[in-house]
């Protein structure tokens, strides 16, 4: 397959400054006139190559007449031009209800939707398929009015009217330039939750959230988030909203979570749809962010696109560092940090450390689709976050302001946002843009020494060897630190930002009263790994009095994890430091419950697995269930009190209410975890008495974790009550495919051929498939079954939704990481993926890659 590389980037041969488009829509067969301003960009004699993907054309015109020799070159449409500008008109023919791989136009449960980003719109019709190319598009749609009543287009509404044989047409006008990957139109049988938002120079604009009739009474929560993001980014970003309205359509089949197409996105219905019954806290707060996140890229993505898609973190690093920002304004920051934090160590670190990590502006791809990573989004927030730290929050706006101001409506680079922050900041930031070129999450020692009242602290750094990139350079760190007297529990000192540059560096500490203990990279101001040489007691010390709470909960991370990795070394069950320190954070009134509820709750077997050079999945399992037990056990009484005071009898989203069914729900995994006799019957209480989704799903996952015949009358309750809803029924297989049980395997294999199975819907497939994969005990089970089944499952899903699958496939490619017997038969499965006839080239690429 072709290797795409940054450094071939050339300016497109012709521009669009405009199109219009004609469908006929119609799910068989759906007519797509397309007629093309084009104008030559500079002096040269290429002929206009549009991009094309599965069409033929049914005709091509140039300036009203059928052209002469043109060409198909490999699915592009070749139009030699003699002229400096020219229409260039063409028609087609696509069948939607035959995408299966839901890019380009589809059909999702009776609607037509399409998804252009990054390469659908070549799926659609013959166009420069390419971000920097931007056009203002006419947009007319033609359809049966009874099955199709709502037609729906990026811009603003111009016209409608009626049309014959039961058919007709909406036109629709979009005045903002944009690239072809933000193209959107919509057509099916729906409704609105409207509302309207006041901008701030006091225009109207006219809000609509699309379902389905029956979804409408769960549109309240996401109008709310709409509504609160647009009032948050003018606040914050002074960016105000540009055309009369601003639609969200809810569809069912989605390859990812939401789509920013100007003035229309389009969402997987689970970021959207929501009420007591049917959704979690988790799936509230979900629904916000991702809802903020689109809306946001109307700035940051939309009025300024990336020049090319090795720019793509540009839009997606700054909106999730902006959606990020925007939630923790919601609710409590410090666990909005921790939730982040802890989202970065499970998906991006392993992704760093594994054969397809990549810089955040990576260098090359085969297919673009694999990389909206972790890495782009998640680490490239993190980027955008420490530009932020280190010019501070009135800087940063001004550097904002600027980049807003001068690229807006270009297509810009990760490098002319970096130069804004230089120039507004007045800092220098040449060392510090490493962190778009070199892959691999860096490595900071931190050691405390005492030598006669001054403390040195020495810190060193190193990045590790990656794919392509044995040789690292010294990447610019802020590290946020504070010393705490040991005795006193006081701070010795202000915070301080240190900025480390260098492979070595010393810190002197003058005049100290008593024994320091080092409190570093608070607020995770750096996204690095920190080893230190802090024993247990200082570990436990700062976990009940740093006073930043994400150092606080760190802390308490690190003591769990030095216990847990001691343990699986030596099977020993040292447990008494743990316990203590849960202890006094379950117990100290001054913390809320929402923050109790992160810091008490064990490191994840992968996180666990992450710290070992040789990932042993049942030796982490028995020993993190042995410190569950316990710690069940040691703080019975602390876990009933916390249980039993934190019962919500009627449900309400505020931070306390989640705080308290969070704290509820983990209180409740303990007491199950100690083998209390009475659990099962409390779990199963909560499960039937709950009026609201987090309580009955989290009483599920713990009795779904568990022998007790109450299981399987709770889980098939829980489907005979859900059957119709196909968000809730996700939760039923990926409650079952994230069981700690050691028939797990055997489950998921079954619930594969479950009728209510499918790979054809993404959620469907991500909620067993994905679930799976990520359950480290049962995805490496010694048999190797499981990897068989998750390969059997992504060969069948590649031939539907390659997309999907490659998605899927990271967690095969971490065989590096696993004993000899493991890793080769991980390996065998890679090799049959990549050996499969006629296999896509997203499963290509990420499959050879992973056997590296
Ligand atoms: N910008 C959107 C990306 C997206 C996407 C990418 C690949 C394949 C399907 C997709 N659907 C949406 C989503 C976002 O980051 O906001
Ligand atoms: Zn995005």
């Amino acid at each position: 397959p072709h290797v795409i590389r940054r450094e071939d980037y050339r300016a497109p041969d012709w521009w669009v400054p405009e199109i219009a488009l004609d469908f006929d829509l119609d799910p068989a067969a759906t007519r797509v006139r397309a007629a093309l301003s084009v104008t030559r960009n500079g002096d040269h004699a290429r002929p206009l190559v549009l991009d094309g993907d599965g069409l033929t054309p049914l005709s091509v015109k140039v300036d009203g007449v059928e052209a002469q020799g043109w060409s198909l070159n490999g699915g592009n449409l070749v139009v030699p031009l003699g002229g400096g500008a020219h229409v260039v008109e063409t028609e087609v023919e696509i069948a939607p209800e035959r995408n299966t791989q839901l890019e380009g136009l589809y059909a999702s449960g009776g609607i037509l939707c399409t998804q252009c980003e990054a390469e659908g719109f070549r799926r659609i019709t013959f166009f420069p398929d390419r971000p920097d190319v931007l056009s203002r598009y006419k947009v007319r749609m033609t359809a049966d009015k009874a099955r199709f009543p709502v037609l729906l287009a990026n811009g603003d509404p111009i016209a409608q009217g009626e049309g014959e044989g039961g058919r007709h047409w909406a036109e629709w006008h979009d005045p903002f330039p944009k690239p072809c990957y933000l193209f959107a139109l919509v057509a099916g049988d729906l409704v609105a939750n409207t509302g309207s938002f006041r901008t701030m120079s006091g225009r109207d604009v006219q809000l609509g959230i699309w379902v389905r009739q029956p979804d409408l009474a769960k549109t309240d929560h996401a109008l709310a988030a709409l509504k609160l993001s647009m009032a948050w980014d003018e606040k914050v970003y002074g960016r105000e909203y540009d055309l009369d309205v601003f639609n969200i359509v809810a569809v069912d089949d989605f390859n990812f979570g939401a789509m920013e197409n100007k003035g229309l996105n389009v969402f997987n219905s689970r970021y959207i749809l929501a009420d007591p019954d049917t959704a979690t806290d988790y799936d509230y707060d979900a629904i916000a962010t991702v809802v903020a996140h689109e809306y946001f890229h109307n700035w940051s993505g939309n009025r300024i696109t990336c020049r090319d898609w090795f720019q793509l973190s540009l839009k997606e690093g700054f909106t999730v560092f902006r959606d990020q920002s925007f939630s923790a304004d919601q609710g409590s920051a410090a666990v909005k940090r921790i939730e982040d934090v802890r989202g970065l160590r499970a998906s991006q670190f392993p992704e760093d450390a594994g054969p397809l990590a990549h810089p955040v502006r990576p260098d090359e791809y085969i297919e673009i689709s694999n990389f909206y990573t972790a890495t782009i989004y998640n680490k490239g927030a993190e980027v955008i976050r420490m530009m932020h730290t280190i010019l501070g929050p009135t800087k940063f706006r001004e550097a904002t302001d600027l980049y807003f101001e001068r690229f807006d409506g270009t297509a810009a680079t990760c490098e002319d946002f970096v130069a804004c922050m230089e120039e507004a900041g007045g800092v220098d930031l040449e060392q510090f843009r490493r962190w778009y070129t070199q892959a691999g999450t860096p490595r900071v020692s931190a050691d405390l020494a005492m030598d006669n009242g001054k403390a040195r602290l020495t810190l060193r750094q190193s990045v590790p060897a990656t794919p392509g990139q044995s040789v690292k350079e010294p990447m610019v760190l802020p590290l946020k630190l504070k010393l705490f007297g040991a005795e006193t529990g006081r701070a010795m000192g202000d915070e301080q930002l240190v900025l480390l540059k260098e492979d070595t560096s010393e810190l002197v500490f003058e005049n100290l009263t008593e024994q320091p203990v080092l409190s570093i990279n608070r607020g995770f101001s750096a996204p690095v790994v920190v080893e230190t040489n802090r024993t247990a007691a200082d570990l436990a010390f700062l976990s009940a009095h740093d006073d930043d709470p994400f150092a606080r909960y760190e802390a308490m991370q690190q003591l769990m994890l030095d216990t847990l990795v001691a343990s699986v070394a030596s099977g020993g069950t040292d447990h008494g430091a743990v316990i203590e320190a849960v202890r006094n954070t379950l117990t100290d009134p001054a913390l809320d419950r929402a923050f109790i509820a992160e810091a008490v709750v064990l490191p994840s077997d992968s996180f666990i697995g992450d710290q070992m050079a040789v990932v042993d999945p049942d030796a982490i399992f028995r020993a993190r269930e042995a410190l569950r037990r316990d710690l069940g056990t040691a703080l019975g009484d602390q876990w009933r009190a916390a249980y039993e005071g934190s019962i919500a009898n009627r449900f309400e989203y505020s931070p306390a209410a989640k705080g308290a069914r969070r704290i509820r729900s983990v209180a409740l995994g303990y007491i199950a975890a100690s083998g209390a006799q009475d659990a099962p019957q409390l779990a199963f209480d909560q499960f039937t008495g709950a009026d609201n989704m987090t309580d009955r799903q989290g009483a599920l996952s713990t009795l779904a974790n568990g022998q007790s015949p109450l299981r399987e009358q709770a889980l098939s309750a829980f489907y005979d009550r859900y059957r119709s809803n196909g968000l809730v029924l996700d939760k039923w297989f990926q409650t079952q495919a994230l069981s700690s049980r050691d028939d797990t395997g055997e489950v998921v294999r079954a619930l594969a051929a479950h009728p209510a199975f499918t790979l054809a819907n993404p959620n469907r497939a991500r909620s067993l498939i994905g679930a799976f994969s990520v359950n480290q005990r049962a995805f490496h089970h010694a048999s190797g079954e499981g990897y068989r089944f998750v390969a059997d499952q992504l060969i069948a899903l590649d031939k539907l939704n390659p997309q999907t699958a490659a998605k899927l496939l990271p967690p095969l490619g971490r065989w590096k990481r696993f004993d000899a017997r493991r890793g080769a038969a991980m390996r065998a499965e890679l090799e049959r993926i990549v050996a499969t006839p006629g296999l896509s080239k997203d499963s290509f690429e990420q499959a050879s890659k992973s056997l590296d």
